[in-house]
């Protein structure tokens, strides 16, 4: 039974690690399951702790001099369960660094080393009697058990997780910048971007009048939906641009790619819902991604160019 539980366990935790980090990755409504599949994953992990503490119990009375790094492992699985159903249920709800997602995030990746080291160190073969009749009833059971759980405790949320703050009120926005990024402080009238080879000012930008409604959905668990006034990407590039990427670039370094067919859908912002773009929030100009998580939504914009390589050839998360 022990290495069954176990076995059941390790699984679950792979699915949720795997879920977990595509559901963050992806801001579009297809890839809903994912993180229904990552809740209820997470759950059935509490279901079976029980069993698990027992199995535990008996592993510590004979401990070896790394059973520690075993203890350490189940605390973080503890700490991001709790963290991510703190975040689910919304009875507390902060944006900041150590807002649940934040912290449920954080602890989950310092997890995965650790899973990996647990997994080479305790062993769990599966056998083929594993997947006996009971077992699959009782996985069944556990899994309905949990995906009923994380309906009923789940408060309103959009598909990613998120919670809705100050939507159609810019003011209430929250600001958030990626790792140490400062927010620098550019005069429109000292701004230039660079279109490929071309160099604009801010009045070539502003006299367009494009405009969006689109939501910023921030891995930290927030969402905002806001009026955005600006220009598409594509009128700034011409008719036929050259190249498979379009990157798009900061005056803090921070850089994202894009494929070269989105540049009708991307607009470069230069006015939130009709009011010049606080400098908090970009301005001069920000890029406005929809359907993309908040970090493809580039702040401070000062060079768009057209690139060869494909838009995937670059990091998952903006590391600048
Ligand atoms: C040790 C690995 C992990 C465990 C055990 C775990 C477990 C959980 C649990 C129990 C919930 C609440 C379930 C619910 O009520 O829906 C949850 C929610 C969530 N987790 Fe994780 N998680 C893990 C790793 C991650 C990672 C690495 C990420 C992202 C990088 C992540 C992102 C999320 C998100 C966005 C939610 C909210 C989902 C929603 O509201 O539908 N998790 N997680
Ligand atoms: N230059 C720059 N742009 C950035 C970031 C950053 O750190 N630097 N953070 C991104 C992230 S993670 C989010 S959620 C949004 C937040 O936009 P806001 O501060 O206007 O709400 O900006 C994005 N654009
Ligand atoms: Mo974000």
């Amino acid at each position: 039974m022990g290495r069954r539980t176990n076995v059941a366990l390790e699984l679950l935790l792979l699915v949720t690690l795997v879920t977990g980090i595509a559901g963050f990755l992806s801001g579009s409504h297809g890839t809903r399951w994912i993180l229904v599949v990552h809740g209820t994953a997470g759950l059935s992990i509490v279901f079976l702790a029980p069993w698990k503490a027992a199995i535990a119990r008996r592993g510590l009375r004979r401990a070896r001099p790394d059973s520690v790094l075993s203890i350490v492992f189940a605390l973080l699985v503890v700490i991001t369960i709790v963290a991510g159903v703190v975040h689910t249920t919304g009875v507390w709800v902060d944006r900041g660094a150590w807002s649940p997602m934040g912290i449920h995030i954080l602890a989950a990746l310092v997890t995965i080393p650790l899973f990996a080291w647990h997994v080479v160190h305790r062993p769990q073969r599966p056998r083929r009697g594993d997947l006996s009749r009971r077992a699959v009833l009782r996985a069944g059971a556990l899994g309905g058990g949990a995906l009923a759980v994380r309906t009923l405790t789940r408060a309103d949320h959009r598909f990613t997780g998120s919670f809705e703050v100050g939507s159609f009120r810019p003011d209430e926005m929250p600001v958030v910048q990626w790792f140490n990024d400062d927010k620098p402080r550019i005069r429109p009238e000292d701004w230039t971007l660079r279109v490929d080879d071309r160099v604009l000012g801010f009045d070539d930008i502003a006299r367009y009048e494009d405009e969006l409604v689109a939501t910023l959905d921030c891995t930290g668990g927030w969402y905002s939906t806001q009026v955005w006034q600006g220009v598409w990407l594509g009128r700034l590039l011409g008719p036929e641009p050259d190249g498979r990427s379009l990157v798009v670039e900061s005056a803090t370094g921070y850089v994202r790619r894009f494929p070269l067919g989105d540049r009708d859908r991307l607009l470069l912002a230069t006015h939130l819902g009709s009011e010049p773009l606080d400098r908090r929030h970009g301005s001069p100009a920000r890029l406005v991604a929809p359907g993309r998580r908040g970090m493809w939504w580039v702040k401070w914009v000062t060079s768009i160019h057209t690139s060869d390589r494909p838009w995937w050839l670059q990091s998952p998360i903006p590391l600048s």
